[in-house]
Parts: structure tokens; sequence; C-alpha cells
């Protein structure tokens, strides 16, 4: 799919320390040979910048954007707030509140901005790779059939499982 590799995702982050988290994102695009583009950009910290990188993102060929945050976790929403783009949340477990922090803040949108908001952690950044692939999908017909047979092969795996 999409030989010329050219990002169609941008994958944002507030900071480097969500990297490790944000990476399982990336690595399941590129199994997908989705590019992506990523950045550290923060709601708190770089606001204006955020805001422009956001709201530039259609207009580059951006087509989905992945943003990764955790505590007080603002930046997915803020992503949807300056772009009609669709934006899918990634919360990342901070040390006090186990995440819940960050899936409450990604998640409670108010009507009218909508972020589709994963699971806290790794789990998260997996599908939010899917979710991406998905969409993507929709008006890639080679790309469903890549995700149908990613479906196949993880029953397969199940399926396969023997227990002592
Ligand atoms: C959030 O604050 C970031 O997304 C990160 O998850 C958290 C902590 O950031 P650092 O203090 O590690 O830079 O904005």
């Amino acid at each position: 799919m999409d030989t010329s590799n050219k990002p169609l995702v941008a994958v944002i982050m507030g900071s480097r320390s969500d990297w490790d988290i944000v990476s399982q994102a990336v690595q399941t695009l590129s199994q997908f040979s989705i590019g992506c583009e990523c950045r550290v950009l923060s709601a708190h910290r770089t606001p204006h910048q955020a805001a422009e990188y956001c709201a530039a993102a259609e207009s580059r060929g951006i087509e989905v954007i992945i943003a990764a945050a955790g505590g007080a976790a603002h930046l997915a929403g803020a992503a949807a707030a300056h772009s009609l783009l669709p934006v899918i949340g990634i919360p990342i477990e901070g040390p006090s509140l186990g995440g819940l922090d960050s899936l409450m803040s990604t998640a409670q949108m108010p009507a009218g901005v909508p972020v589709a908001t994963m699971a806290i952690g790794r789990a998260g950044a997996v599908n939010a790779g899917l979710y991406a692939a998905a969409i993507l999908a929709a008006s890639r017909p080679e790309l469903r059939e890549h995700l149908r047979e990613y479906r196949r092969k993880q029953a397969e795996k199940v399926l396969a499982v023997t227990l002592p």
C-alpha cells in the first residue's frame, strides 16, 4: 500500500518520555507500510506550535492524527480542536494515577469535538495504529485486505495455543 510511503498519519506526543509506548503505534503502522511523521508537541508546554502543526496537517496530506499524552492529557483534544481530521488519542500511564487521569482527560471530550480514545498504554498504542489503518483502509482495498490477513493470523495464533 502507498509505495511512496508518503506520511498519511501524524503521530504526536506530549513528551519524549512517551516514546516507548508511542513507538508501538509507529511499529504497527509500519507493519502496514503506512508512512507517518512523529513529533513531540505539548498542549501545555508548546501550545501554539501544537495548534499550528495540527491546523496545517491536512493541507500537507495527513489523513489521521494520533496524539499521545499522560497526566492532564489534553493533546488529543487540542489536536481535534484545531483539525477536522480524525484524531485518535492514546492515554499514557503516569506515575501517580496509573493512567486513569490520562484516560479521562483524553476521553471526556465535549459533544462536537470527538477524539477516538484507545486503551491506556501499549494496547492503546497498538490499537491506535490499527485504528488509523482501518480509517485509511476505507478507501484503500489493498490495505483492507492486509487488515483482514492480520486478523486471520492473530486468530490462528490464539487457536494454536496449547496448555500444559
Ligand atoms: C505529558 O506529561 C506528557 O505527555 C507526558 O506523558 C507527561 C510527563 O512528561 P515529562 O515530564 O516526562 O516530560 O504532557
